[in-house]
């Protein structure tokens, strides 16, 4: 009995801890108190991968990611740029986001147990399905990665791609040496000058690498096994479950509004539609917005400002040369598939 009534008294003060700093909140997220505080949404990214972040002569962030930041800042702040890129590194990026140097990251970070189990962080979304490839130099007639045994391998650490490289040489029987570096233009120059046989990163980072080099992109081949599953997403800190439910739910307007045939030039000929889900979207019924703490036209304003899936794929993906394939909507063959919005 007095064990029961401690450990009850445990729970409530357990209670009260918990909730006494939401309930001093307003919105009752820290991460969503912190952004309308500061006016800005800090969105931590690579900031040096064309296609995923880069920015362009003015100095605009410009890829996927970048414009998946650039979501979540319209639904919050209802401005797409009302936000601060902060370029991390394959190493940094988690202590980044665990110190709050970060609200959230979007970079071209593989959604994983380990990564979900033991840093203290989640993933909300997945902007990306990947996976693992290899790039060679055309010249070597490599054409497949079976004939890379014994190879050394460009790699950066941190990666997931390490750990995918290494399950699937120790399944094959094959050996491999890593030559593991952290920045960027030192391992891409490494591969370009001959130091490893192959550069391996995830496919779309090699597609993005090759269409760096222009005239030159037929001297690299970009093998055709993908040996690993990538899928790329939106990681945020654990405990702040409104912010979560934001940054997916950010994501899902964006496949709704794809589903739905509205995108940032259309949205506004829907103003009068009267089918119901198009009407919660618009924040005309239902408290959507309200619900997650956010303006009703919280996912109006992703659209008309950033873009549906497909414009946000369009814009930055396509100039690649990468298909959207498993990137399209279920409905097209896809993996994308979002929960509806009721
Ligand atoms: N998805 C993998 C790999 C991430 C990764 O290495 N990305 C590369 C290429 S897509 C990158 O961002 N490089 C740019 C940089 O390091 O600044 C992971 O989460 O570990």
């Amino acid at each position: 009995m007095k064990r029961t009534l401690a450990s009850a008294a445990g729970a409530i003060l357990a209670t009260a801890l918990f909730a006494a700093p939401a309930m001093a909140q307003g919105s009752g997220s820290a991460t969503i108190d912190a952004i309308m505080k500061r006016g800005q949404l800090v969105c931590g990214v690579a900031g040096l991968t064309a296609g995923f972040s880069l920015p362009d002569s003015q100095g605009v962030m410009r890829g996927i990611d970048a414009d998946s930041c650039r979501t979540v800042a319209a639904a919050v702040l209802g401005d797409a740029s009302k936000i601060r890129f902060v370029p991390t590194t394959t190493t940094n990026r988690f202590t980044m986001l665990q110190s709050g140097e970060v609200d959230m990251l979007y970079r071209s970070t593989t959604w994983t147990l380990g990564r979900e189990a033991s840093l203290g962080t989640e993933f909300a979304s997945i902007n990306f399905y990947d996976g693992t490839g290899f790039l060679v130099k055309t010249s070597t007639n490599v054409k497949s990665v079976k004939e890379l045994d014994g190879a050394t391998v460009c790699v950066q650490p941190g990666t997931s791609t390490e750990l995918a490289i290494a399950d699937y040489f120790r399944v094959n029987k094959m050996k491999f040496t890593p030559i593991l570096m952290q920045d960027l233009s030192e391992i891409q120059n490494a591969y370009l000058a001959g130091r490893c046989d192959a550069y391996s990163t995830d496919a779309s980072g090699l597609a993005s690498f090759r269409s760096q080099q222009g005239a030159k992109a037929p001297e690299h081949t970009l093998l055709p096994e993908i040996i690993s599953k990538e899928p790329l997403g939106a990681m945020v800190r654990k405990g702040d479950d409104k912010f979560f439910d934001v940054v997916r739910w950010t994501y899902f307007a964006t496949l709704i509004a794809e589903e739905n045939g509205m995108d940032s030039k259309t949205i506004d000929s829907f103003a009068a539609n009267t089918v119901p889900e198009i009407r919660r979207f618009l924040g005309l019924e239902g408290d959507m917005g309200k619900q997650l703490g956010l303006d009703n036209k919280w996912a109006y304003n992703v659209i008309k400002q950033v873009g549906n899936a497909a414009e946000i794929w369009e814009r930055n993906i396509t100039p690649l040369g990468v298909p959207r394939g498993i990137n399209n909507l279920w409905t097209k063959g896809g993996l994308n598939y979002a929960p509806p919005m009721r």
